[in-house]
């Protein structure tokens, strides 16, 4: 293994280095590559960040957590899962971040999302830190009853460790409203203090009015203002979303509002095609099934305008913008040249991460308008920072205020971006300087911590 102390020449050294210490862990290797290449350049300009190792510490989390939940199921069975919180990064605030239920989790995926949350986080201008946690519980077929007892087995542990001033969870994959709910319920029991150490509550109980809507929202915002710099617009494009839970379906929402065209969703058992487009009273009933009854998106079918593909693709036909709003690497090279082929002139990340390095290659190379996750879904932890200054100042902002602030907060990181691009206008170099320079500069003016 090389020498953690020696000075790396290159920044393939560095993700040698990286990837030597962190074995198997391929999500948070693949983060932080593209993270290195885009920065590595800032280490020659400010050699400070080179002298203080800031890439080095900003490549292993400040603490990890990793923890035991038991619960009982409905038949009295005993079951056991794992817990995670990965918090990466307090440099520019407490540690903030959503919470995933998935049976598609690890280590690595955690460290991958708190790494993205660093700098996407820094990119809002709010002062947020970063993290990300969960466990390995898949709520698919579970009873309200379980999902009650696994959240409050799951927070008698997690509650040690978070709190408004030192680590602010949210939602993410399996983790919606309800869920937060049951969450929120646990902490306040055990902790005796109802504060904002969750965000995207119940309205009722300090939850911030957009909150749910907010990752979807921004996107949308996000995906008109870079069309909008390339002289191209949303109005009237076929838009093609992935996914079918809170993030693709307030992104189809948002669109459809737009007078874009919403053409396919799709959930974990295949995709939902609209050739006429999704209007907003089918987007209403979708988002009833999905987010409130937990329902299968195969139910909406209607066997007319609604058509269902089981095990289908969303990426079919033709459209004009994809909307990735389902996981990680989602979308390989081939899916990729997929998009290419049906014409699209844009692609905008709602999920984390859902292209590989070869799709985003494959559409780079294609020409095509790409934004970064960690620069095009940050509207979502935008309105969970604008949930914690409500909570803590003891307050209320009324909606209205809130989706202005929105659009403003997504129009200074499309700013941002541009400004950090260098002159090919690439949006990732943008968003991974810009949120790097940030966190790096804190760390600088901290000392060794
Ligand atoms: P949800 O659980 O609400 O929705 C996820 C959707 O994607 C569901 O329709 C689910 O299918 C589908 N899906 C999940 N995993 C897979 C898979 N492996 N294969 C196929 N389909 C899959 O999650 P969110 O909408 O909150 O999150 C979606 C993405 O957006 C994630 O990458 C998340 O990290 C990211 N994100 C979320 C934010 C938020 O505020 N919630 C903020 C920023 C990013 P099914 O319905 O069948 O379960
Ligand atoms: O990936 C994300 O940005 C989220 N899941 C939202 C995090 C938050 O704290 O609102």
């Amino acid at each position: 293994m090389t020498d953690a102390n020696q000075d790396f020449q290159s920044c393939e050294d560095f993700l040698a280095w990286a990837e030597a210490r962190n074995p198997g862990e391929h999500e948070f290797h693949q983060a932080l590559c593209e993270i290195a290449h885009s920065v590595w350049p800032l280490l020659d300009d400010t050699p400070a960040y080179r002298d203080s190792r800031i890439l080095e510490r900003l490549s292993e989390p400040e603490r990890i957590v990793r923890f035991r939940v038991v619960w009982e199921d409905d038949n009295g069975a005993v079951q056991i899962n794992r817990g995670w919180r990965v918090q990466f990064s307090s440099a520019i605030g407490p540690y903030k971040g959503g919470l995933r239920f998935s049976s598609q989790v690890s280590t690595s995926v955690f460290k991958f999302l708190a790494l993205e949350q660093t700098l996407k986080n820094a990119l809002t201008g709010l002062p947020l830190g970063s993290a990300k946690g969960g466990a390995d519980f898949d709520p698919h077929g579970r009873s309200d009853s379980e999902i009650m007892r696994f959240c409050q087995a799951f927070m008698t542990e997690l509650c040690r460790h978070i709190g408004p001033a030192t680590d602010i969870a949210a939602g993410d994959i399996g983790v919606g409203p309800r869920e937060i709910g049951y969450l929120f319920g646990q902490y306040k029991r055990i902790r005796n203090r109802f504060d904002g150490a969750l965000t995207g509550k119940g309205l009722a109980f300090g939850g911030a009015p957009l909150r749910a809507e907010a990752t979807g929202y921004g996107l949308v915002h996000f995906a008109c203002i870079m069309a909008h710099a390339a002289d191209n617009t949303l109005e009237d494009r076929r838009v093609a979303i992935s996914g079918a839970g809170n993030v693709a379906l307030h992104a189809a929402e948002r669109a459809t509002a737009y007078g874009a065209k919403v053409v396919a969703l799709s959930d974990s058992r295949g995709a939902l095609l609209c050739d006429d487009g999704f209007d907003a009273e089918a987007i209403g009933r979708l988002k009833t099934l999905k987010l409130d009854d937990h329902g299968a998106l195969a139910d909406a079918a209607d066997g007319a305008g609604l058509r269902w593909c089981e095990n289908g693709s969303p990426w079919q036909g033709e459209f004009d913008v994809a909307l990735p709003c389902a996981t990680q690497n989602e979308i390989d090279a081939g899916t990729a040249d997929t998009i290419v082929a049906a014409g699209a002139f844009m692609l905008a990340e709602g999920a984390n991460m859902p292209c590989t390095p070869d799709a985003i290659a494959r559409l780079r190379e294609a020409g095509l308008l790409y934004a970064p996750g960690k620069a095009a879904n940050a509207g979502g932890v935008a309105v969970s920072g604008f949930e914690m200054r409500q909570n803590s100042a003891f307050a209320r902002t009324d909606r209205d205020t809130l989706d202005e602030q929105l659009k403003d907060v997504m129009a200074h990181i499309h700013d941002m971006c541009l400004e950090h691009a260098g002159q090919d206008n690439d949006y990732v170099t943008g968003a991974s300087r810009a949120g790097f320079r940030k966190v790096a500069d804190a760390m600088l003016a901290q000392g060794l911590v």
